[in-house]
């Protein structure tokens, strides 16, 4: 066994089920050892940041690490954006970047990809990555391979290897189990004891759920917990989707403004909120009609429980729920009153212009008839629009809100785990990865992908109306999908959309390109109340002098 090999041992023992990679020279070894070996598959695409986008989608979707495996320079510093974005999002991401042979490193030679100096890679990774390590030491290999991964499990954020040419296939010895730290148990203790305590002297308590719950793969657990406690649950924007099917009593998606009132006044008007796995961010609370005062909630993130003006460090979501659940009793035998169910924007007429919400009413409609579909939605009004779709598992970097995850996440969704997976793009989007549906056939993926096509960077015209740069070209993508092995169907009408869906979904092996042409500047409901909110959480109202006073004007409104 190699270093290589013991690597992919390594990796496949701590949930990776492939590698999504380009090669180049000072990738060539590792890569031809990682094809010899066959332990993983490889699945290559044409562009670093779909390659990071895929090997995300891939750990969320699955559980467990992701892997991307790039060239040194040029490859591993054109994934940078897919790895900040997963560091943003807390995905437990493995990077593999070739590198150079020792000898090249003291050839004295400026070397080809090089930037300032043949570390400025490992510094530029230094800020995007939990751990790091190079591998130019075989009989150190082994203990640094195990403490990255465990880095990248224990934390669920992105890790570095670098594995110069020259040590591809140098033998090499097991990579041992580094066992995680066991948090200390009086702490995870007391903690469960205060926190179980603060919701039962709250007299509306409510617990939001947010992306850690799923990357530690701790839902049933959070399930089962909302159930004993009794108390409404609902979702931050990036943790949509979450609970779907778990029978939980979820109320739905915390908008704040943008997004449905009742849910709005659940949380904000909650005594006793508490928050688990949730990022903290504009995205999540930016425009929340009231101000919530977070040291009045219970916050559990990053392995640590804020409460009040306190925190228990050293206490991981991992290890708090057992404890809370232990000092529960079992769930009633009566389920928690079901939550309404969601209001359904009403279906337009057959012959109706398109919208963004007659994309979410047609795909409701499908999934009923033919059952959930996990959706990979990029950024732009498509996330809008899949605030008014599911329940169902949702993909998206709802945070770091960076563009082109769509389609490659799509791929990555479906190599993890083979379920065929409903992708949500922009055309502005697409532009930029949609492309990697040429690779769907060879992957042995077959997604849905409807594109809205509304000539324009249309979420930032729905802030900018003025600005003619956020027009663009109406482009034919139905007529480019054959191209790439799939159907395209330019889609106009309501109609046409329903029909289109029912024959997507009929048709398996080809990917599936809806070409959705929208009306001209129609946006979703929840874009547009996503931008009213930002409009006047954010411009001064009249009477108040600055933006801050119109802030704290809304808070106490
Ligand atoms: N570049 C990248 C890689 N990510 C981004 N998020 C942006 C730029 C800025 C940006 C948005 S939303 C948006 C851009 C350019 C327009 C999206 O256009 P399209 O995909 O066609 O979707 P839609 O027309 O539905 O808006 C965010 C706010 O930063
Ligand atoms: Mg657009």
């Amino acid at each position: 066994m190699n270093l290589t090999t013991r690597l992919l041992a390594a990796l496949r023992e701590r949930g990776a089920s492939e590698i999504f990679g380009i090669p180049g020279d000072f990738a060539l070894p590792l890569f031809r050892e990682i094809e010899r070996a066959a332990m993983l598959p490889l699945v290559t695409l044409s562009h670093e940041p779909a390659v990071g986008f895929a090997a995300d989608a891939a750990a969320r979707a699955r559980g467990g690490l992701g892997v991307a495996a790039v060239t040194y320079g040029a490859g591993a510093l054109n994934l940078v954006n897919a790895v900040a974005s997963a560091y943003a999002e807390r995905v437990p991401l493995v990077v593999l970047s070739g590198a150079p042979a020792a000898h090249e490193l003291a050839s004295g030679f400026v070397l080809h990809h090089q930037v300032k100096t043949t570390d400025s890679q490992w510094r530029l990774y230094r800020e995007i990555t939990a751990d790091r390590a190079r591998l130019d030491d075989a009989a150190q290999a082994p203990a640094q391979i195990a403490r990255v991964l465990g880095t990248a499990l224990r934390r669920s954020l992105p890790v570095y290897l670098e594995i110069p040419r020259d040590m591809a296939a140098a033998p090499c010895a097991e990579v041992p189990h580094a066992p995680p730290p066991r948090p200390d148990p009086e702490a995870v203790a007391a903690c469960a004891d205060e926190l179980l305590q603060r919701l039962r002297a709250a007299a509306r308590p409510v617990l939001m759920v947010g992306v850690e719950v799923r990357r530690f793969g701790l839902e049933d657990q959070v399930a089962e917990l909302a159930r004993r406690l009794g108390v409404p649950v609902v979702t931050s924007f990036m943790g949509r989707g979450l609970l779907a099917g778990t029978g939980a009593p979820l109320h739905g998606t915390y908008l704040g403004l943008a997004g449905d009132p009742a849910v709005t006044e659940l949380v904000e008007g909650s005594d006793g909120l508490l928050l688990l796995g949730v990022i903290v961010s504009d995205t999540n609370f930016a425009v929340s009609a009231q101000r919530i005062d977070l040291r009045r909630t219970v916050h559990a993130f990053d392995d640590r429980v804020a409460m009040g003006h306190h925190v228990y460090p050293g206490v991981p979501l991992a290890a708090l729920l057992p404890a809370l659940l232990q000092r529960l009793p079992a769930a009633p035998a009566v389920a928690a009153p079901a939550p309404p169910p969601p209001a359904r924007p009403a279906p337009a007429p057959g012959d109706a212009a398109l919208r963004p919400q007659d994309i979410a009413a047609a795909v409701n409609a499908l999934f009923e008839r033919h059952g959930a579909m996990p959706v990979a939605s990029d950024v732009g009004d498509c996330l809008f629009t899949a605030m008014d779709i599911g329940p169902t598992a949702l993909l998206a970097p709802g945070y770091y809100a960076t563009m082109g995850y769509g389609v490659p996440a799509g791929l990555g969704l479906q190599c993890a785990t083979g379920r065929r997976p409903l992708v949500l793009v922009g055309d502005g989007a697409f532009q930029m990865t949609g492309w990697e549906l040429g690779h769907a056939r060879r992957a042995g993926c077959d997604p849905i992908v409807i594109v809205f096509n509304n000539a324009a960077w249309e979420m930032l015209r729905a802030f900018e109306p003025e600005g003619g740069f956020n027009a663009l070209e109406r482009w034919d993508f139905a007529s480019m999908a054959a191209g790439m092995g799939g159907d395209g169907h330019a889609v106009h009408t309501v109609a046409e959309l329903q029909a289109a869906l029912e024959r997507a979904v009929a048709t398996r092996g080809r990917f599936q390109l809806l070409d959705v042409r929208l009306a001209p500047g129609a946006v979703s409901p929840t874009l547009a109340r996503f931008v009213a909110a930002v409009r006047r959480l954010s411009m001064p109202l009249p009477g108040t002098a600055t933006a801050a006073e119109a802030t704290a004007h809304a808070t106490l409104s």
